[in-house]
C-alpha cells in the first residue's frame, strides 16, 4: 500500500506543471521581432522601411481548430473536432454516418435480445426449456451478417487508408516540425531553411491575446492555404507526435527518421494542437498553433523572416546561377572564349 501511495506520489510530481518541477525552458533565440527591427533602424537614423510587408498575425476572432468545452456545448465537447480538410471530412463523414449507426444499431439490437431472453425464457415463463442445439439458418445468418457489416465498414476505411498515404505532389511545400523536449520548431526548408522555435505562451500571455491557455504559442507556424504542403514531422531528441486535430494530422516525430504526409487546408485561420506522444515531464506543454494564410500573405511572412526567401526569389536566383555565361563571339580559330574558361576551370 505504502509503494502504490509513493507510486502515485511520484507520478503527480512527474505530471505536475513547471512550478514543482525546477526545470525551466529558456526560449531559444526565436525569429526577430518586426517591430523591433523597425525600433533599431530609427535608433540608427536610418530610413525606415516596413519589415512586415503588410503582414499581421490573425487574432482570436479567426481561430477555427480548437477543443470545445463541455459547459460550451456538451455534444460538440463529445465528438470530433470541426474539420479543415478533405481527409478530415471524409473521415468525419465515416465516422458519422457509417460507423456510430452501425454501432448503434448493433448495441440497440443486442439489448433488444437480451432483454427478450430475460422476459421470455425466465424459469418462471419456460418451465420446460428446449433441447435445441442446432439451427443451420439462424447459424448461417449469425456468420453471413456479420461479414457484410464488416466489408461495408472495411470500403471507405480503407479508402480513407489509402488517401492519408497519398504522397505529395513534387512542387508542395515542404516544412519540417522538429519536436524537442519540450517545444517545437518550425524549418521552412523550401523558403531559405529558417527555423521557428515555438514555446507555449503562460496563462496571462494567453489570455490577454485572447487564446486558449496551454495551446497559444509565441510563434506560430505559419503555413499556405490552398496549396500542398509536405509536412515532414521529425524527433530532436526523444519521440513526440505533431497533432492538429481539426486538420486531421497525426504524425509521430522519431528521431533518426523523417516522416512526411501531405496537408492541404482548405479555410484561412487559426488551429491548434498539441503533442501527442508522452515525451517527458513538459510533454502537456508544447502545444501547436498552426496560422493557414492565403499565399500572398504566407509569402509577405516569409520575407520578414531571417534568411526567409520566397519561392519567386529562389526560381530567380537559381535561374540567375544557372544562366550560361554570355555568349562571347567565336573566335577566328574556331573556339568560344566561353568554353576556353570552362575547360581551364
Ligand atoms: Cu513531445
Amino acid at each position: 500500500m505504502h509503494f502504490l501511495t509513493m507510486l502515485v506520489a511520484a507520478f503527480m510530481v512527474a505530471i505536475a506543471p513547471s512550478g514543482a518541477v525546477a526545470q525551466d525552458i529558456s526560449a531559444p533565440a526565436s525569429t526577430v521581432d518586426a517591430a523591433e527591427v523597425v525600433a533599431e533602424s530609427v535608433a540608427d537614423g536610418e530610413v525606415v522601411i516596413d519589415e512586415t510587408g503588410g503582414f499581421e498575425h490573425f487574432g482570436p476572432d479567426r481561430i477555427l481548430g480548437q477543443p470545445t468545452s463541455a459547459d460550451e456545448d456538451m455534444l460538440a465537447s463529445m465528438t470530433f473536432q470541426d474539420q479543415y480538410t478533405a481527409n478530415g471530412n471524409y473521415a468525419l463523414w465515416m465516422h458519422d454516418a457509417i460507423l456510430l449507426p452501425i454501432i448503434f444499431a448493433i448495441s440497440l439490437f443486442v439489448l433488444g435480445l437480451l432483454l427478450w431472453v430475460i422476459a421470455r425464457y425466465r424459469r418462471a415463463a419456460n418451465q420446460v426449456p428446449s433441447k435445441t442445439s442446432h439451427n443451420t439458418l439462424i447459424e448461417i445468418i449469425w456468420t453471413v451478417v456479420p461479414v457484410i457489416i464488416l466489408v461495408v465498414i472495411a470500403v471507405p476505411s480503407i479508402t480513407l487508408l489509402a488517401r492519408q498515404y497519398q504522397a505529395p505532389p513534387e512542387d508542395a511545400i515542404t516544412i519540417k516540425a522538429n519536436g524537442y523536449q519540450w517545444y517545437w520548431g518550425y524549418e521552412y526548408l523550401d523558403n531559405g531553411g529558417f527555423e521557428v522555435i515555438s514555446n507555449m505562451l503562460d496563462e496571462s500571455e494567453a489570455l490577454s491575446a485572447g487564446e486558449p491557455h496551454q495551446l497559444a504559442v509565441d510563434n506560430r507556424m505559419v503555413v499556405p492555404v490552398g496549396v500542398p504542403i509536405r509536412l515532414q514531422v521529425f524527433g530532436a531528441d526523444v519521440i513526440h507526435s505533431f497533432a492538429v486535430p481539426s486538420l486531421w494530422f497525426k504524425m509521430d516525430a522519431v528521431p533518426g527518421r523523417i516522416n512526411e504526409k501531405i496537408l492541404l487546408i482548405e479555410e484561412e485561420g487559426i488551429y491548434y494542437g498539441q503533442c501527442m506522444e508522452l515525451c517527458g515531464a513538459r510533454h502537456g506543454y508544447m502545444p501547436i498553433t498552426v496560422e493557414a494564410r492565403s499565399m500572398e500573405d504566407y509569402n509577405a511572412w516569409v520575407a520578414m523572416q531571417p534568411g526567409g526567401m520566397t519561392r519567386a526569389q529562389i526560381q530567380a536566383e537559381d535561374a540567375a546561377a544557372a544562366a550560361p555565361a554570355p555568349v562571347e563571339e567565336a573566335t577566328d580559330d574556331g573556339t568560344e572564349e566561353g568554353e576556353a574558361v570552362e575547360a581551364a576551370a
